[in-house]
Parts: structure tokens; C-alpha cells; sequence
């Protein structure tokens, strides 16, 4: 039977840059997700006989709203609904879930690579019918939505679906199909890229790797396709099991947070390479022996090497990065003849641009990267790209770097994040840096001469939907460049991301420390922003 629950509208239900994020505790206010996934459903474009995806990280809370999800997608008319056993399905999985089953969208249940458990942070994301986060548009309507809700529809019975077992149950005139949340995804690593190279790699010995899972949802699929049908030995696996609360930890695959990793990666016992991936399985830490890649340089780096994997042997489309990403992927796509795309930060911007075959291979600074195989960005497949170049060239991953660098200059590059700051105090500060912008062309910093600084804004080159303040950027004359925003995935205060780069041509400096590098850029930062002066804060959280 179908009910109908009045509700009144939470204020604050904006998605972010990737879905609605907020402490658990938010959460669990009775009608809260129930008010955002009525929300959902009542703006999306579903027509008659849609199919609904559903799968989370697994963290704390994934259950209870995914047996609500369930009685509310047969209350609102789904013909069916295909979750992942056990509640869980990765990002990328279940993009690619949503493109394989012809569905209309999916409800994806995560906060990502933010903390977990009864204190910490819960997410709820709606992608669309291409598997890819709703653009604007739409996540716009959503909010529009929360703000006049009045009621939400639940079937009674969503909660006696057993999902911890593959099969079918049917829920009022919807079918509930329980699916196997890795087999598909693992399939399409499969056709992707040279299994047998890589197999040939690890059997010989040559091949070695780590893979940190973070205690969150990439274990199985990490189990099954690098130990299982890679053959890497039982144990290259760490931490596979997937907790409610990740075992405690932020399952952000940084220097940071992925610490014993990045540790044994500089220590004699190093194997090849070493990898991670986030709560939710879209981002990719890559480190090979005694050598850090940042996420910038790997886009590019895997770029260059894209023909290597059998779906890229063809060439690339085109290469799209986010704002804040380093400019690295760019001199790749300028060296292959294709285009360079640049786009505000966050995943739903690459959507037109793969939809319409205009890019190939995408990425973000934030250790995200991906192709058109699904709309996400995905970790398991950065790290399967890099094993797949690993493997056919022989070459170690401190070897390909130093060639990289070699042919295309160096980009130096970090991220600094102020976390938690008073969100007056954050605002603050942006209002002041975009007031300062006008005067800022001409003035020097130390040895940083400004050229141009502004606003980021993005018209979309396929739909022409715009997005005004992505970020201020400021350019100087040797090449430089620092970018400041706020996050728009934090639940606690605000984030102020500070992101510096250097660029060191061909012939440069190319083997030296980045901190040392990138030391007048932080001064700048400082001097422009009055980041210690708005804040209270002298140095940042955390440096990626
Ligand atoms: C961050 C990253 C952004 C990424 C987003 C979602 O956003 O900077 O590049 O797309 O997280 O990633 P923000 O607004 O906090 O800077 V995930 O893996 O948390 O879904
Ligand atoms: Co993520």
C-alpha cells in the first residue's frame, strides 16, 4: 500500500560539488533523506517503466536509507530498481550499472572520501540516464524542490527485501533485483585493457604493487580483480574489508591519510607501484617506487601512454581536466593534436563533453581520474591503466615520469587545505581576494609578477549552461599560478583550498623538491589572500 507522509522543507538541502553531504546526525532527523529523494524523484526526468539504480560506500546509515530508497522508488512508480548486494556498489560501478540496465538514473550513498560512522558524514548523490552526476540544471531543481516539499511516497514492504542476497522481490508493482555489485564493473575492467600483458607482468615477478583499500568500498573489487583475475599474490590487498566507519579513519587516498602506504613506497621493501582509492572508489592514489605522482601528472602521464590499453589504442578524443588541475594534461593534448578542455571542479562538468565525444580521458587535481567508459571518475581504472603501461613498457614508474618530465617540462604542484574555518571568517576572506582582483595585474610578489587574475567562469561548449565564481584564479608572468576556493563537500565550517603551481620547461629543473619550489608561490598565497590574518590559521591541515 502506497503512504503519504506529510513532510515540511529542511533548509540547506543544496547538492555541493558532488551530491548533498551532512553529518549523520543531520541525516537521521526523521523525513530528512526521505524529504531529498522524494525531492529527486519528483524533478527527474523518469519516463514510464524507468529503472533506478541504488548502491553506497557501505558506511554507517548506507541500510536504513537504501530500504527507504527501495519503498520509495515503488511508491513513485519505478518498474524497477537494481541495488547492489549488500548495499553496496562503487561510484563507478554503479555508473556504469546505470548505462548497462538502460536505467533513468541512480541514487549513489556516499560522502566519499569523508570520514564515516555515527558522528561523521553521509551523502546522497542522483546521477542521470549517460551514469554521470546531475549537471546544474538539475541538481538546481532538486534544491528548488526541498524547498516546497510537502509530502514523500513510501510502499510499505521495501524494508523485507533481503539485501544481502542476489535475486529478485517484488515490491508493489516494482521489481527489486539484488545484484552482484562487482562482476559487471570487473567485466568492463576486462575489455578495457591488456589483462593477459598484466598477468604475463605479475606472474614473471616483475610486477609487484600494494593496494590500499581504505577499509572502504574498493576491497571487493580490488579482491576480485587484482588478486583473483590479475593474479597478484592474496595480501596485495590491504585493509579490504569494507567498515561502517572505515575502520576510523578518512578514506582519502593522499599522503595524509595514506600514510603506511606512501611510507612503504619510499622503503627498500617498495613493490612496483602503490595504490588507493577513496570511500567510494572514484579516486586513485598512484605511487611507485621511492616516487610520488601527483594527480595532475598521472593524468597526463596516462594520457601519453593511453594507446598502451586496448580501448585507447585508437588514440584520444580529447583531454579535460578541472580548473585547479595542473596545466601538465594540456601539453600532452597539445603534443597528440587533440583538444584541451578546462572545467570548474567536480565531475558533472565532463558530462556534455563525453557524451559528445569531444574528451577521452579526464581528471582532477583531487586524485580523480577517468575515461568514457562511464561518467564518473573511477580508481580502480586509473591504477588498471597504470599496471596495463607498467606492464607492456617495463619500465618502472620513476623511469616514466623522469621521460615524462623530460619531453613536457614539469609541472610543480600542491594543494594546501584550510579545513574547518569559520564559514563568516572563509566568506570573508574570498569577498576580500575578489575585491582585490582588479589591482592585482601589475603588482610583484617577490620574484611573481601578476599578469591577470579573476574569476573562473565556464559556459558549457555543448548545452551553454553557465557557472560563474569556480574559483579566483591568479596568473603570473613566469607561468605560475595559485587558484583559491572554498570546498563544496565539507559538512563542519568551511574549506579553503589554495592550489600553487610551477611550471619548469624542458631543460629546467626538473628533479627537484617541489616545497622548495613552490616556497614563493606559498608566500604569495599568503601576502594576497591574508589567509593567517582572516582565518587565524598560519599553515594549512592538510598539503596533497
Ligand atoms: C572535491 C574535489 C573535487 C571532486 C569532489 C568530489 O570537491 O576538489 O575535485 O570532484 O571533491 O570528489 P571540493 O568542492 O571539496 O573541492 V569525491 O571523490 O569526494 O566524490
Ligand atoms: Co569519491
Amino acid at each position: 500500500m502506497i503512504t503519504t507522509t506529510p513532510t515540511t522543507p529542511f533548509e540547506g538541502q543544496k547538492p555541493g560539488t558532488s551530491g548533498l553531504r551532512k553529518k549523520v546526525r543531520v541525516f537521521r532527523q526523521p523525513g530528512y533523506a526521505e524529504n531529498f529523494i522524494q525531492s529527486v524523484f519528483d524533478v527527474a526526468e523518469r519516463p514510464d517503466g524507468s529503472t533506478l539504480v541504488i548502491g553506497g560506500d557501505g558506511r554507517f546509515h548506507n541500510r536504513t536509507v537504501i530500504a527507504r530508497a527501495i519503498e520509495m522508488a515503488a511508491a513513485n512508480g519505478y518498474a524497477r530498481v537494481a541495488v547492489g548486494q549488500g548495499g553496496i556498489l562503487s561510484t563507478p560501478a554503479a555508473s556504469h550499472v546505470i548505462r548497462k540496465y538502460g536505467a533513468s538514473g541512480g541514487l549513489i550513498l556516499s560522502a566519499s572520501h569523508n570520514p564515516g560512522g555515527p558522528d561523521e558524514d553521509f551523502g546522497i548523490k542522483y546521477n542521470i540516464a549517460n551514469g554521470g552526476p546531475a549537471p546544474e540544471a538539475v541538481t538546481g531543481a532538486i534544491h528548488a524542490r526541498t524547498q516546497t516539499i510537502d509530502r514523500w511516497l513510501s510502499f510499505e514492504g521495501g524494508a523485507e527485501v533481503d539485501l544481502d542476497r542476489i535475486g529478485t522481490a517484488q515490491v508493489g508493482d516494482t521489481l527489486v533485483e539484488v545484484i552482484d555489485p562487482v562482476a559487471d564493473y570487473a567485466d568492463l575492467m576486462e575489455q578495457l585493457f591488456d589483462f593477459a600483458a598484466i598477468r604475463a607482468a605479475v606472474g614473471s615477478g616483475r610486477l609487484t604493487m600494494a593496494f590500499d583499500a581504505m577499509h572502504a568500498v574498493t576491497g571487493p573489487y580490488a579482491h576480485e580483480i587484482l588478486e583473483t583475475r590479475l593474479g597478484f599474490p592474496a595480501g596485495t590487498v590491504r585493509n579490504g574489508v569494507p567498515l561502517e566507519d572505515f575502520g576510523g579513519h578518512h578514506p582519502d587516498p593522499n599522503l595524509v591519510h595514506a600514510r603506511e602506504l606512501h611510507a612503504l613506497m619510499m622503503s627498500a621493501e617498495a613493490p612496483t607501484i602503490g595504490a588507493a582509492s577513496d570511500g567510494d572508489g572514484d579516486r586513485n592514489l598512484v605511487i611507485g617506487k621511492g616516487i610520488f605522482i601527483t594527480p595532475s601528472d598521472s593524468l597526463a602521464m596516462l594520457a601519453a601512454h593511453a594507446r598502451l590499453a586496448p580501448a585507447y589504442a585508437g588514440g584520444l578524443k580529447g583531454i579535460a581536466r578541472s580548473m585547479p588541475t595542473s596545466t601538465a594534461a594540456d601539453k600532452v593534448a597539445d603534443a597528440l593534436g587533440i583538444p584541451a578542455w578546462e572545467t570548474p571542479t567536480g565531475w558533472k562538468f565532463f558530462g556534455t563533453l563525453l557524451d559528445a565525444g569531444l574528451a577521452t580521458i579526464c581528471g582532477e587535481e583531487s586524485a580523480g581520474t577517468g575515461s568514457d567508459h562511464v561518467r564518473e571518475k573511477d580508481g580502480l581504472w586509473a591504477v588498471l591503466l597504470w599496471l596495463n603501461i607498467l606492464a607492456v613498457t617495463g619500465k618502472p614508474v620513476a623511469q616514466i615520469a623522469a621521460e615524462h618530465w623530460a619531453r613536457f617540462g614539469r609541472n610543480y604542484y600542491a594543494r594546501h587545505d584550510y579545513e574547518a574555518i569559520d564559514t563568516a571568517r572563509a566568506n570573508a576572506l574570498m569577498a576580500a581576494l575578489e575585491d582585490a582582483l582588479p589591482a592585482l595585474p601589475g603588482r610583484s610578489f617577490g620574484p611573481l609578477a601578476v599578469t591577470a587574475a579573476d574569476q573562473f567562469a565556464y559556459v558549457d561548449p555543448i548545452d551553454g549552461s553557465e557557472s560563474r565564481k569556480q574559483g579566483v584564479r591568479v596568473m603570473f608572468a613566469c607561468g605560475s599560478r595559485i587558484v583559491f576556493r572554498l570546498s563544496g563537500t565539507g559538512t563542519e565550517g568551511a574549506t579553503l583550498r589554495v592550489y600553487l603551481e610551477r611550471y619548469e620547461p624542458v631543460g629546467g629543473r626538473l628533479d627537484a623538491e617541489t616545497p622548495a619550489m613552490l616556497a614563493d608561490l606559498i608566500a604569495a598565497a599568503e601576502a594576497i589572500a591574508g589567509i593567517a590574518a582572516h582565518t587565524g590559521r598560519t599553515a594549512p591541515d592538510v598539503v596533497t
